[in-house]
């Protein structure tokens, strides 16, 4: 794999030096199970891979390496986590984005990079994906609906991939938007803000919980979960965590975010799991661990999702009921 140390990442891993072998490598088409291929076919392959760049499909392997972010609960089952989604460009029953995500075209795919930051750029999915090693770090899901899954999740620090941005010292917030295209949304419901949009604070999206996810269980991400990019921040609720990521904003000013701006009384800015503070609808004091609790929220909710130890100090002096 190759991974390079230093600078910008497009100053990292110029276009010329894409070559087919890395291009090979980006795709992570190691096909589970596959047996050893010719080396002369495998070149030709790559090489028409680059002419016709292949659809990247759900169940292409990652190289994954273990990490310390990580716990120890059961996991939920592959099938649930990848059937019960909220997506809600793809409809708004659970079931529905793994029924209609498949006409998201996950490739090619970049991401714009705009805003206080010192070099806006706009970066194609396969340089991102290899710039770091890719972790498998198996992390607690709270949705603000009060059902949980245990998901191992892929990817490398969001704080990484800012870093290498080099935002300015101006830049308090950081802003995800979500794709939106019509073509490959076309269902999209009524009365949302389209595209989906999500924040976080500087200091919250440099905390190295917070996940740049490109898979999970150790494939390539189905397209209901996000493809091929999104962010996973395990101590807050699941609505935070935004997916198909199309562009990255850096700004001085807390952003626009759907669901705070659609209804700020229920969903706020912060959104951190806690279990004392209930949405005005339901408590949020329990929840049900989708597959493995027998009926509605038997499991307590952890403050901070159970990840008090890596983030509570970063709430510090602040009033979570009010910025909640
Ligand atoms: N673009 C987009 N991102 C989104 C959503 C959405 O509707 N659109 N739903 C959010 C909500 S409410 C949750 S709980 C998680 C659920 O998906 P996951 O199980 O794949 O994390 O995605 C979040 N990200
Ligand atoms: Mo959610």
């Amino acid at each position: 794999m190759l991974i390079k140390k230093s600078g910008s990442l497009e100053g990292k891993i110029a276009s010329s030096e894409i070559t087919p072998k890395d291009a090979f490598f980006n795709r992570r088409n190691f096909l589970r199970g596959a047996v050893a291929v010719g080396v002369g076919a495998l070149a030709l392959k790559q090489v028409l891979g680059l002419i016709h760049p292949e659809p990247v499909h759900a169940d292409q392997q990652l190289v994954v390496v273990p990490s310390k972010y990580t716990v120890p609960d059961a996991q939920t089952p592959f099938a649930k986590a990848t059937t019960y989604n909220n997506y809600y460009e793809f409809g708004t029953d659970k079931s529905d984005p793994a029924k209609n995500a498949h006409t998201l075209r996950t490739r090619p795919w970049t991401v714009q990079v705009s805003g206080m930051v010192k070099k806006p750029q706009t970066l194609d999915i396969n340089t991102i994906m290899k710039y770091r090693p890719i972790e498998s770090r198996v992390y607690r899901h709270r949705c603000v609906e009060a059902w949980s899954m245990v998901i191992p999740w892929d990817g490398y620090s969001f704080s990484e991939f800012i870093s290498a941005m080099e935002p300015l010292p101006s830049a308090k917030y950081v802003q995800f938007i979500s794709d939106s295209k019509n073509s490959d949304m076309p269902d999209k419901p009524g009365g949302f803000d389209w595209p989906y949009s999500e924040g976080l604070r500087m200091d919250e999206a440099m905390n190295p919980l917070c996940l740049l996810t490109f898979g999970c269980y150790s494939e390539v991400l189905p397209n209901q979960n996000g493809a091929p990019i999104r962010i996973v921040s395990p101590w807050k609720y699941g609505f935070k965590n935004g997916k198909s990521i199309v562009k990255i904003v850096f700004t001085d000013k807390q952003p626009h975010t759907l669901w705070n701006e659609m209804a700020a009384n229920e969903y706020g800015f912060y959104s951190n799991v806690n279990p004392r503070v209930d949405h005005p609808r339901w408590s949020q004091s329990h929840e049900r661990r989708i597959d493995s609790s027998p009926f509605p929220k038997t499991i307590p909710t952890l403050m901070f999702n159970g990840y008090g130890d890596q983030v509570a100090s970063m709430y510090a002096g602040m009033d979570l009921k009010k910025y909640y």
